[in-house]
């Protein structure tokens, strides 16, 4: 594995910070928080850690309004804290992957602040102000991701300004130069605090057309959906431009040794492999989105590693998630025993997977009554199942009362199945998705084909996936069935060496198999690597 970057090998964690671990009380998760739990992440065998925003921030968007690119917020602790947490991390072996918000501010960054004190002041060009187009009416009809106009009225100045997001969230003008000078700044800043590389949200929207056209509208407008999808991105989403200002920021980051630059892009397959860049110059890693939004059945999976396999440039490294702090959580989505298979194709496909937190036990999302929602996007667009609350609970670490997260009131409540769905259970359980999970993680890591090897003979025989994985003479299939009925494939006999019911391994040999409903396995049909004996999960671990 030596030639390849620690982001290509190595298994990714999102940490959402405000519910990892609380440290002081507070019931918001920080950052001493999550150095008391790098021990887990260490155990569960994952290799870097990207942690959503933890700068200051009126919270407005829960910390992607950062009013302080350069600090920490008083909530999550200090820069002393960060400093502690990189030294930890890296003492551990594990990586640090910040996020980073370079699209928006938020409305109280100094920044912005002083671009609306006047219409000629310095910072004016820093953001995207506009004349209205005749009495009262907007520049245009472009449309905010939380519902409403993206343009909001400026009554010191008279004129509106530019909001992808929240009026809270105005949009930087990167057109501009000093503002980009000043965000790879920033990029430096964090970089030179040992920081491994970033997150950068929302890559995608970053430039808008500065012809200011009208949006077209989306015909395919399904009633009930984002009002942001009454229109079709047209001038505010992936313009042309964008890809020099990621070239660099790439190039800034490449200017330290092996950082990644990891990009947030809501985009179609064909769309999104163009922001590896030229000569792949672009981001290392474009997330890849698909199985969030994918059917869950054998065909939909199929197609979709087909498709973007077969877009991936040369030398692109690709990369699956299954959820994130924005998406209703995979467990919930497909269900417990489908989630164990989701778990099985994460952690086998090509390239580098990313665990979001709560994943490895099969967290679900919570009820949230609508006293408690918190999230911008449920608030604005009440009932149309927007709210990204459910996917944001308290991670549950033991049995006790409040988990172990917190012994404050915590800032969501956590999961009604908290008292059997917590990592201290799921430890003692061994065929606990946790275990699985872990199983998975460590026989990746040791086994060439999942690791780095290449991906083919995908195929399906009824709602069972199946596909190879090859390096030299390692050979590994991995059978999935999507379905919840037992199912009989035909496939290349060889050694077990997993089920997602880890009930069987080790040495049947499988030719002909039949898969229990929901069960997935990993079969090793000739290998010259050595498996470790599975070493049982160390129950003593913080
Ligand atoms: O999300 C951008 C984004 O497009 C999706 O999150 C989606 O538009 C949004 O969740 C509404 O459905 C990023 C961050 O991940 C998200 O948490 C922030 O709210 C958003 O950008 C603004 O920074
Ligand atoms: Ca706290």
């Amino acid at each position: 594995m030596e030639d390849l970057k620690w982001w290509q090998n190595g298994v990714i964690y999102q940490i959402y910070p405000r519910s990892f671990q609380d440290s002081n009380g507070d019931g918001i998760g920080d950052l001493p928080g999550i150095i008391r739990r790098l021990d887990y992440l260490v155990t569960l065998g994952i290799d870097a850690i990207w942690i959503s925003p933890i700068f200051p921030s009126p919270m407005a968007d829960f910390g992607y309004d950062v009013a302080d690119y350069c600090d920490v917020a008083t909530i999550f602790g200090n820069l002393g804290d960060f400093d502690r947490l990189v030294a930890e991390a890296h003492r551990r072996g594990l990586r640090i992957i910040l996020d980073f918000v370079p699209n928006h501010t938020s409305n109280q960054h100094p920044w912005f602040i002083e671009s609306r004190g006047s219409r000629d002041n310095p910072k004016r060009d820093w953001y995207i102000w506009k004349d209205g187009s005749g009495r009262g009416r907007l520049p245009n009809n472009w449309l905010s991701h939380f519902g409403g106009p993206a343009w909001a009225w400026d009554e010191t100045t008279k004129q509106y300004y530019y909001h992808s997001f929240l009026p809270e969230q105005p949009d930087l003008n990167w057109r501009n130069p000093a503002v980009k000078q000043a965000m790879y700044a920033v990029l430096r800043f964090w970089l030179d605090r040992g920081v491994d590389g970033f997150r950068v949200d929302v890559l995608w929207l970053l430039i808008k057309d500065d012809s200011f056209l009208d949006n077209p509208v989306n015909l395919g407008y399904v009633p009930g959906e984002s009002s942001h999808n009454r229109l079709l991105p047209l001038y505010t989403a992936n313009r042309p431009e964008v890809h020099a200002m990621i070239a660099e920021m790439r190039s800034v980051i490449d200017a330290y040794a092996d950082r990644v630059l990891i990009g947030e892009i809501y985009l179609p397959i064909d769309l999104l492999v163009t922001y590896y860049g030229h000569n792949l110059g672009g981001a290392n890693l474009p997330f890849n989105f698909q199985l969030l939004q994918t059917a869950w059945n054998a065909a939909s999976i199929a197609r979709i590693v087909e498709e973007y396999e077969a877009a991936l440039p040369p030398g692109a490294w690709p990369n699956w998630v299954l959820g994130n702090h924005d998406k209703p959580r995979i467990a919930s989505r497909i269900g417990e025993a489908q989630a164990r298979v989701a778990a099985m194709l994460l952690l086998t496909l090509r390239g580098t997977p990313t665990v979001y937190y709560g994943e490895e036990i099969g967290m679900k999302d919570i009820p949230i009554s609508s006293e408690q929602v918190q999230d911008p996007a449920e608030k604005n667009e009440p009932g149309r199942g927007l709210g990204r609350d459910p996917e944001r609970a308290p991670m549950p670490w033991d049995k006790s009362v409040l988990a172990g997260f917190t012994s404050g009131k915590p800032w969501l409540p956590l999961g009604p199945d908290h008292a059997i769905c917590n990592v201290q259970s799921l430890r003692e359980n061994p065929r606990s998705i946790l275990n699985l999970y872990r199983r998975l993680v460590e026989l990746r890591r040791h086994n060439s084909a999942l690791t780095r090897g290449a991906i083919n003979a995908i195929r399906i025989q009824g709602n069972v996936l199946l596909y190879e994985r090859s390096h030299g003479d390692d050979r590994t299939v991995i059978i999935l069935n999507l379905g919840h009925e037992p199912a009989c494939v035909s496939h290349t006999p060889g050694r077990l060496l997993l089920s997602t019911y880890l009930d069987r391994d080790g040495n049947d040999v499988v030719g002909d198999a039949s898969l229990r409903a929901d069960e997935g396995i990993i079969v090793e049909v000739t290998s010259t690597c050595t498996h470790p004996q599975n070493r049982p999960w160390n129950l003593s671990a913080p």
